[in-house]
């Protein structure tokens, strides 16, 4: 089988190219990123040299290029390649529409001229919205995204299941809560706590602290994926969620007493604009259907997590780059 992976240099596509070459050894896997700040082949430097994987520095958004890997003969197609953080969405929406909508649909239109037989569409939660205090989010739950990037993720869902509905392409849609675990870039908030702990820096929380999100492991999140590309019913969307809703306090203090760090080190920031307040995801139709299970607890997994960014400092440190420390003061000024 050939998987065209889009997004593989990233955190959760590496990880679940690394994920599938263990699962499947034979297997070939196409990585397709355009290497924006957020990719990194060194997370592949394990693997580079394997003669069932290659890589490609291709723009999603390229339909040219897009069109020229398809003519390789691609089996499976699964879309991990997005702008995926919200806060850079508030402060530069454009790109977000660019590449998760239609850099979707370029990969929509290869795959239909070619044939392929699944294409899977990585997306999030984050399309349905907030939750209050009660219930949790099914595969029924209505579409309404709140921030820029939730928007556009919805833009690409949508046009997924256009492609199926009109041309029969046959797709699947996954929408999995947070991931966290190695090769998270340091702008989201668990490795961003872990890092500005270590060296003792002021820790932004946003509001009150109390906004809740639902964690995975990420190697759960891709064998949910893999069980998805085998077994998932064509046309259908499958939820992903382990059930470990915590409030971000939680994980800041977490964190803290894991590193010993003092808590005075919690700052109150400004809250983030459209602040979604509350995320839990209803696993029951993958779990009941495909038979998924996630394998790691919360608990070891955030100690795991930690282990890992300390042993990996030059890993964070190297892609705190430049452009990294341009974003983050710019980040701050909106925030202070
Ligand atoms: P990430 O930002 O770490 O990685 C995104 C990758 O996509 C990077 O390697 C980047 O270079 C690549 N990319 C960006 N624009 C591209 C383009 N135009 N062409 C080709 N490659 C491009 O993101 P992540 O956290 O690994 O998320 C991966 C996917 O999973 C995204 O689609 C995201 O919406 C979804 N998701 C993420 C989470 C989470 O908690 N991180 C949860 C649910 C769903
Ligand atoms: O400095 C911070 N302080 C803070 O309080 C940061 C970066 C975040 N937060 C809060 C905002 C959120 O309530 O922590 C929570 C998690 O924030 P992020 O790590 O930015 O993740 P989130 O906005 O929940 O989105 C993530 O999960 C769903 C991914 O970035 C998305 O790609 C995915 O779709």
């Amino acid at each position: 089988m050939k998987l065209l992976v889009t997004g593989g240099a990233g955190f959760i596509g590496s990880n679940f190219v690394l994920y599938m070459l263990q699962q499947h050894p034979d297997y070939q896997i196409v990585n397709v990123d355009s290497l924006t700040y957020a990719g990194n082949l060194e997370n592949l430097k394990s693997i580079e040299n394997k003669p069932n994987y290659t890589f490609s520095k291709t723009d999603i958004t390229d339909a040219k290029a897009v069109d020229s890997l398809f003519q390789q003969g691609i089996d499976v197609v699964v879309n991990f390649a997005a702008e995926s953080h919200v806060d850079r969405s508030i402060l530069e929406p454009e790109v977000f529409v660019k590449t998760n909508v239609l850099g979707t649909q370029v990969l929509l239109d290869a795959a239909k001229k070619y044939g392929v037989t699944k294409y899977v569409q990585v997306s999030t939660d984050e399309v349905y919205g907030t939750l209050g205090d009660t219930g949790l989010f099914t595969e029924k739950t209505p579409l309404t995204p709140n921030s820029p990037y939730s928007a556009s993720k919805a833009g690409g869902d949508l046009l997924v299941r256009a492609y199926h509905e009109t041309f029969g392409l046959p797709v699947n849609i996954t929408r999995c809560s947070n991931n966290y675990g190695p090769y998270q870039f340091p702008e989201k908030l668990i490795p961003l706590i872990i890092s500005r702990a270590l060296s003792d820096q002021a820790l932004p929380i946003y509001g009150d602290g109390l906004n809740i999100r639902d964690w995975l492991y990420v190697e759960d999140h891709c064998s949910a994926i893999d069980l998805v590309i085998h077994k998932g019913r064509v046309g259908e969307v499958y939820n992903i969620g382990g059930n470990n809703e915590r409030t971000n306090l939680h994980i800041v203090k977490t964190i803290l007493q894991e590193l010993n760090k003092p808590e005075s080190l919690i700052t109150y920031v400004k809250d983030r604009p459209g602040h979604d307040r509350r995320y839990g995801i209803d696993p029951t139709k993958i779990t009941q259907e495909l038979g998924w299970k996630p394998k790691h607890n919360f608990e070891t997994g955030i100690k795991e997590t930690i282990q890992w960014y300390l042993n990996n400092k030059e890993w964070w440190t190297r892609i705190q780059s430049g452009e990294y420390q341009a974003y983050y003061a710019k980040q701050y000024a909106e925030r202070l």
